[in-house]
Order: C-alpha cells, then structure tokens, then sequence
C-alpha cells in the first residue's frame, strides 16, 4: 500500500510518518531470531551501552565480553533477512511516494540495529547531516513493540526545516531538559511496524524503563540521482527500479579512474 496523499502532504509537512501496514509476523520473528543470535554471540561490530543521560560515551563497554549491546552495527552484511526487510514492499512502497521510483538504500549510513536493552540510557537528541537537495530518508522497523516506558522514539515534528545554525547534535543538556523535550511527540509503535522520517529531523528517545530489550532497525534510503555519471557505488543497493542516467556525460576517457 502506497502512502495517500494526505500522508504524503503530512510527511512533508511533519517530516514523519507511519507506514500504513506492519510487516508480516513471520518475517519479524526471524528477525528477531538473527539478531537474539548476533547480541547473544556479541558478535561485532557493536557500540556498547556506555553512554550517559548527556550523551558523553565512555569507550570500552565491551571489554572482558561483559559489555551490554546497545547496537548492532553494518546489519545487511550479517544476514539476507535485513536485506528482505529493508526491500520488503510495504517498506518500498510507502518510501516510493517520497523518493520516487528508483529507490537506494545507503549501507554507509545507518545501518545497524538499536538494541536498547533493559534499563539502556536515552538516545540523545540529533539529526542527519546538512543536505541541500536530496531527501535522505531514516526508516525504522520495529522488531519488538515501542512504547512510552521501553524508550520509544521522540520527534520534533516539523523540526527538519529549522536550519542548520542549530548543531545537529546539541550537547551539554540533559534529554529532558533540552527545549526539544517538550517540543516533541512520542512515537510509540507497534511489532513490525515501519516509521518513516526526513533524515534532518530532530529526534531521540527516552530511557528504558522497563527490563526487556527494544529492537529496532535503522536504515537509509535515497531517490537514485539522475544526474550521477557513476552508478556503480558498493555503498548502494539498488531496492527498487533502475539506475536511469539523464544528463550530459563526458567522454569516458576524461572521467577519473
Ligand atoms: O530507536 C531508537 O531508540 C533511536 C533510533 C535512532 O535515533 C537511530 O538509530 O539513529
């Protein structure tokens, strides 16, 4: 099911939205089994629950393999099923209204899985880097239920069009004494279900509080540049539709190696 128009208008408008259907439960629970495996085996690489209310992150969580995971990092290269979902239709088509028909997927940005095990610190607030004119949109698939207590994801709406003044990743305040606390909605979601996000929009996300992990997937994606002479990139993947060339190429033999 593709986005309607009235979510298109809110996704630009809000910078967020709520793909209209989870995906199936099947896929989800062997989602769920691959990653219990990686966090299990603590297979690397991973970022270690270390940091603090404030953001500060102390290295070595992981030494001794006592550290508790907090992420999973370069997940598409750990097994196909984040690959499968990553391109899943009901991820593609909801992306398609906003991206256009050739859809990549950046295996350069993002990438990973958020843990946020029991009682893991909050997410402090952040957005994308500065992007002129190509939509790089997040995605989040949610391979457990997200609510308030377990640190659901906060957002901003309508906070990726304040500029880039502001530092993408404001320091020094705890999450909810920072002004974009009480600007913010909670985005609670459920088993399966797929948040969609301008990649400049602030967000964050609160403690959990509770003794279970929340996982989700993180992951980007961009409209495939009609104007890029290069289509080979081993940092793309190509989900859906072609890599069209529109413009005016110069000679091949005048192009970089
Ligand atoms: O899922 C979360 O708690 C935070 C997601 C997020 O901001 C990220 O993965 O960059």
């Amino acid at each position: 099911m593709s986005l309607t128009q009235e979510d298109t208008w809110l996704f630009r408008h809000n910078g967020f939205i709520r793909a209209p259907e989870c995906l199936p439960e099947a896929l989800v629970n062997r989602l769920s089994a691959v990653t219990d495996k990686h966090v299990r085996e603590k297979i690397e690489p991973i970022v270690w629950e270390t940091s603090d209310e404030y953001g500060r992150i102390s290295k070595g969580g992981g030494e001794n393999g006592k550290g508790v995971v907090r992420r999973l990092s370069k997940i598409i290269a750990r097994d196909p099923v984040y690959l499968e979902a990553a391109r899943h239709p009901i991820v593609l088509n909801a992306l398609e209204t906003a991206l256009g028909q050739n859809i990549e997927l950046l295996t350069n940005k993002h990438n990973h899985i958020m843990v946020r095990p029991g009682g893991s610190a909050t997410v402090p607030w952040h957005r994308g880097e500065e992007l002129y004119a190509r939509t790089l949109i997040t995605v989040l698939i949610y391979i457990d239920e997200s609510t308030i207590e377990n640190g659901c994801v906060r957002v901003v709406p309508g906070a990726h069009q304040i500029s880039f003044s502001m530092p993408r990743r404001p320091k020094g305040m705890a999450f909810r004494e920072n002004p974009l606390f009480y600007r913010s909605v909670p985005l609670p979601m459920p088993k399966g279900g797929v948040l969609l996000f301008n990649d400049a929009l602030f967000h964050g996300a609160d403690k959990n509080l509770t003794d279970a992990s929340r996982r989700s997937m993180t992951l980007a994606f961009q409209g495939h540049d009609t104007h890029l002479v290069r289509k080979a990139d081993p940092e793309k993947i190509l989900v859906r539709g072609e890599r069209v060339y529109e413009g005016h190429p110069v000679p091949e033999h005048l192009l970089d190696s």
